[in-house]
């Protein structure tokens, strides 16, 4: 097998296109960012840096739910209302498990069929779960790139696997979980601490001989909200039922993110998640390295087994074992 001939990428261009709103240029421009080549590495890093006075300026929303939830035929329903009302939207994904198959790309976007059709939609499967540096942090700056692209809402869809939902939650401006109408699945979103992330829990599939169920769905999340404590001072999560299939309850669905969006924003509370998202990744990104570097330094990695053992035989405290640990990296 000959290694694949390494041609320079054209980096001024690549930025020039990707400011011009081309997909195919955007669509490289995430291949660069998800590529495991150190010099691919490298550019992706300028790349993103040059275009890093453009980004910033989508709405983020993260969705997550239970497989079969009805994520994907939602983002199709609300990314056309949104495109009808002249807006660009990107979608991304978030799924740890992914090991990026041709099927699920597919899978994907046969489930969103009116959206993959329409040109001011861009539509981009998770990073392959085999990704340097984790699947989340790829998806952040993917979506850095759709907003120096002029995409200005930007939807993240993930399955709540892992750290998934936290992490989506860490890069979005509104987070909207949703559930199904029916008994048992109430306690579920409570209990994995999906309900705290959420800034509003909207229960779909409300269309049949699902809508009492779905209503009273709806009465038990607010009951269970009501005894939280909100994460804001501003806004109280709403409980919301609707249909991504007939399409019934998306206009308002939307309207929360607005309202959640004019609610927060005079206080400053807004722009201070985005300011401490941006610095938590900071940090987040700095502890991988380390831990990086305490795996793959062979030297490193050797004194750390020598301490591990020491500490485990109670020959010195796991306190000077940190701070010997501290002073290598
Ligand atoms: N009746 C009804 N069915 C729906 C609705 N929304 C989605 N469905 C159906 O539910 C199934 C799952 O929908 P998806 O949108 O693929 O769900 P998802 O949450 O993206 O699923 P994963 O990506 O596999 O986690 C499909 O068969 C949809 O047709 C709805 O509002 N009403
Ligand atoms: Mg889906």
């Amino acid at each position: 097998m000959t290694a694949p001939a390494k041609r320079p990428i054209d980096l001024p261009s690549l930025a020039g296109d990707v400011r011009a709103g081309h997909r195919a240029a955007l669509a490289r421009a995430i291949t660069l960012i998800e590529s495991r080549r150190a010099d691919h590495q490298t550019d992706a890093r300028a790349l993103v840096q040059e275009l890093l006075p453009l980004t910033g300026r989508a709405l983020r929303v993260g969705i997550t739910g239970s497989p079969g939830v009805g994520k994907s035929t939602t983002i199709d329903a609300l990314g056309i209302y949104l495109i009808e009302r002249g807006h660009k939207i990107a979608v991304l994904a978030v799924d740890p498990s992914s090991a990026r198959t041709g099927g699920s790309i597919l899978g994907d976007k046969t489930r969103m069929a009116r959206l993959s059709a329409e040109a001011n939609a861009f539509i981009r499967p998770s990073p392959s779960s085999g990704t340097l540096g984790g699947v989340a942090a790829k998806t952040r700056e993917a979506m850095l790139l759709c907003e120096a692209a002029g995409f200005d809402v930007v939807l993240v869809e993930t399955v709540g696997v892992g750290q998934s939902e936290t992490e989506v939650c860490d890069m979005t401006d509104f987070f909207l979980a949703l559930m199904l109408p029916g008994a048992g699945d109430e306690l579920q979103g409570i209990k994995k601490g999906l309900v705290e992330l959420a800034d509003m829990i909207a229960i779909n599939k409300a269309d049949g001989d699902n809508i009492a169920r779905a209503n009273q769905a709806a009465g038990e999340y607010r009951a269970a909200l009501h005894i939280l404590t909100p994460r804001s001072a501003h806004w109280q999560p709403p409980v919301m039922t609707y249909s991504a299939a007939t399409g019934k309850g998306i206009a308002e669905l939307w309207q929360a993110v607005l309202d959640h969006r004019a609610a927060t924003t005079p206080s400053g509370e807004f722009d201070a998640r985005r300011r401490a998202q941006q610095v938590k990744w900071m940090w987040t990104l700095l502890e991988d390295r380390w831990k990086a570097k305490l795996k793959s330094d062979p030297a490193i990695r050797a004194k750390v087994k020598q301490l591990e053992a020491a500490v485990a035989d109670g020959k010195i405290t796991p306190t000077l074992g940190a701070d010997q640990i501290a002073e290598m990296l």
